[in-house]
């Protein structure tokens, strides 16, 4: 039988994990308050799919609790929502990661007894009342950051793939969080400080700023030896802008629901990096300073 899998956080990935997770796997969803019992997912083709679970908070979870733990998280709750959690999991849980930017990703792999692997989706996915819309299907991919436990990381792709995610384990999940991040740091702060749509970055007066972003990220992923991907950094991010081109990216509807963002796991590390390289960043400096 498929081993448990426990899903810490009940935002859209928790939700979208949970649901298509429970086609194959016993699933618990952990969120602070108690998540709903009937979750209703709403496929990019437009089917409905309800799913019964056993929600949980951190006081109802029975222990020891043997499985997988897959933290949701945003990136700056994810330490405290796993302490809370430790007493009850067996001390080698499998952890997977699924938190934007890099920071919390080092840490934990280092703390953590057990294996570490992180996550890095494109699906697109939003809480609805009853459940999750899968708005439009993405790719992830999962690994440790040095490249360990490989056999680990195919198992959980393949049955992620099997539930209905497409899925792949790779070895080179740390310079794919990178990538990530640089896309992420071109895009979310602008929109969340403007409350524009993706798309709108395309157009003046915004599209300069973004070239100007571009520049830094550039600079910055050369001093810190990440390689750029194959199509260039500029077409990645322009891409990124045009194929979400409709979203409301996650630091905007962070602002937009009064919640705190997620600026320091995206700009703090490559702010970090810039000072590590004696590099100026004054546009990535202004954003963060303007953020929160
Ligand atoms: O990942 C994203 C996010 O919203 O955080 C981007 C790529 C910016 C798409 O909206």
């Amino acid at each position: 039988m498929t081993s448990p899998q426990l899903i810490v956080g009940s935002g859209a990935i928790g939700r979208l994990l949970a649901v298509r997770l429970a086609g194959v796997a016993p699933v618990t969803l952990l969120g602070r308050r108690a998540p709903p019992a009937e979750l209703t997912l709403t496929s990019p083709e437009g089917h409905t799919l309800a799913r019964r679970l056993p929600g949980a908070t951190p006081a109802s979870l029975g222990a020891p609790f043997r499985g997988t733990l897959h933290l949701t998280t945003k990136a700056y709750d994810a330490q405290a929502a796993l302490d809370s959690l430790a007493a009850k999991l067996a001390p080698d849980t499998p952890l997977v990661l699924w938190q934007n930017g890099y920071g919390v990703q080092r840490t934990l792999t280092q703390r953590w007894g057990g294996p570490v692997l992180c996550a890095t989706t494109s699906e697109g996915a939003y809480v609805s009342e009853g459940g999750v819309v899968h708005a439009g299907h993405g790719e992830t991919f999962l690994g440790h950051l040095d490249g360990e436990h490989a056999d680990l990381a195919e198992q959980l792709a393949a049955l992620l793939s099997h539930a209905g995610l497409h899925c792949r384990a790779v070895g080179d999940i740390d310079t794919r969080l990178w990538h990530k991040l640089a896309v992420n740091a071109a895009i979310n702060p602008l929109v969340a400080r403007w409350r524009i749509r993706n798309g709108q970055l395309r157009d003046r007066p915004f599209r300069p700023l973004v070239e100007a972003l571009i520049d830094e990220l550039v600079l910055v992923m050369k001093a810190e030896g990440i390689a750029p991907p194959a199509e260039g950094w500029r077409a990645r991010v322009w891409r990124v802008i045009e194929g979400t081109a409709n979203n409301r990216a996650s630091m905007l509807q962070d602002v937009l629901a009064g919640r705190p963002t997620e600026r320091e796991a995206i700009l703090g590390p490559l702010l970090a990096a810039a000072r590590r390289h004696a590099l100026a960043a004054p546009q990535l400096s202004a954003l963060y300073d303007a953020a929160d």
